[in-house]
């Protein structure tokens, strides 16, 4: 991506969610409850917000949420052969319910999920289209928790390789705890390379999802880094840790004593995306951190948040988890 761009990109939305987080404590205050991260509303917040004296249309016109994908032209990926298939059987919308009760109701119930509701059967089966799409997703899902993330990736983002205690998928699968764990070499080879003790200590892993990383990494990655350079913090040596688990974050923290840990790891697989990448960030994460306290910004790719605006909303949570040195229901309690 063009870097003057995303630079551009980032201002605008650090500029965005900075107001959008000083309407909502104003809220809260007002009101005394719980606060709640505002991720899964972003949609409806960007268009509440669309009387401030911000750069407003330049963002919109930058930034825009996709809508659940629903016909099988949006979900044709772009490497798959379609020269010998006819245009309108590509275009097609998968029909599903013949003569429904309430069409209308349905078109409105289905506008509000991913999930396959109203898909129609024959007679005690699933239609062949509904059934060769849903074996389709599947195969994705299995390809991405199986597959590994190119090497090109991470020589461009300068990324160094490490390895869990996890020595095959196998046993990464089955062993969620070996996941957890540095191997001696990657110990060794991280106190070697990293910066000690930084604000921000970025790494990338896996997980369950090579796919999440190869699709969505790049952009999250430079925004998320764009965003920190622009508020001042310091960041550490960022790198790469294959077959890893959410709770590796603890070794790192043991390791390198970081203030705050993102680690953006690949997501499990779903039948609606199988490229969706979750950022976990923790303050201080040490051996015994209970879950509690470490935090998610999940959904992450095209057709959820998308991964530019994923970065630079990062940057202003780690701005508060700093803040109130904090992370997760311990931050909520904080800042209440
Ligand atoms: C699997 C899963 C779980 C499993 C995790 C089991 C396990 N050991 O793997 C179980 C059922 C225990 C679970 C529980 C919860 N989950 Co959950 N979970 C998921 C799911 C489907 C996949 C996560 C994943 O792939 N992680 C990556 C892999 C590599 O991580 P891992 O190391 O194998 O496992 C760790 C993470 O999964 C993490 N984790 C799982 N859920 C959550 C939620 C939060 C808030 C945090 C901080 C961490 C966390 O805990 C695991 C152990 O360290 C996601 C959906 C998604 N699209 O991401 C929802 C999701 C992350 N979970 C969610 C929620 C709300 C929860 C709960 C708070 C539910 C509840 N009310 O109790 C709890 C919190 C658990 C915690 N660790 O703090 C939400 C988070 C929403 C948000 N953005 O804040 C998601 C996005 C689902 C959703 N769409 O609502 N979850």
């Amino acid at each position: 991506m063009n870097p003057e761009l995303l630079e551009q990109i980032t201002r605008l939305v650090v500029e965005k969610l900075q107001s959008q987080q000083s309407i909502e404590t104003e809220v809260t205050e007002k009101n005394g409850g719980v606060q709640f991260w505002p991720h899964t509303e972003q949609k409806a917040k960007l268009e509440n917000l669309s009387s401030l004296p911000i750069s407003e249309a330049k963002t919109q016109e930058l930034i825009s949420i996709q809508p659940y994908i629903t016909s099988v032209e949006k979900t044709t990926p772009p490497s798959r052969k379609t020269d010998d298939v006819p245009v309108e059987e590509i275009n097609r919308v998968i029909k599903g319910l013949e003569e429904p009760a309430d069409q209308e109701e349905l078109e409105f119930l289905k506008s509000k999920t991913p999930a396959r509701i109203g898909i129609g059967r024959a007679g005690l089966r699933p239609k062949t289209e509904s059934w060769l799409k849903f074996r389709y997703d599947h195969a994705a899902a299995v390809d991405a928790v199986y597959g590994d993330v190119q090497e090109k990736l991470l020589k461009n983002l300068q990324l160094f390789k490490v390895h869990t205690q996890v020595t095959d998928k196998e046993v990464y699968i089955r062993r969620p705890d070996y996941g957890r764990k540095l191997s001696d070499e990657a110990k060794a080879l991280i106190k070697e390379k990293c910066k000690h003790a930084p604000a921000v200590q970025i790494v990338v892993s896996d997980g369950l999802s090579s796919k999440a990383v190869d699709e969505n990494v790049e952009d999250v990655y430079l925004s998320l880094q764009q965003a920190l350079q622009s508020m001042g913090l310091e960041i550490g040596t960022s790198f790469f840790i294959e077959k890893g688990r959410v709770a590796v974050m603890d070794d790192i923290g043991e390791l390198l004593r970081p203030k705050v840990v993102v680690l953006l790891i690949g997501e499990r697989p779903g039948l609606v995306s199988a490229e969706s990448l979750s950022a976990y960030l923790c303050y201080e994460p040490r051996k015994g951190t209970i879950e509690a306290d470490r935090m998610v910004i999940s959904n992450i790719h095209k057709g959820g948040i998308p991964p530019v605006e994923a970065g630079a909303y990062l940057g202003t949570v780690i701005q508060k988890i700093l803040h109130y040195e904090a992370s997760g229901v311990s931050l909520v309690q904080k800042e209440n």
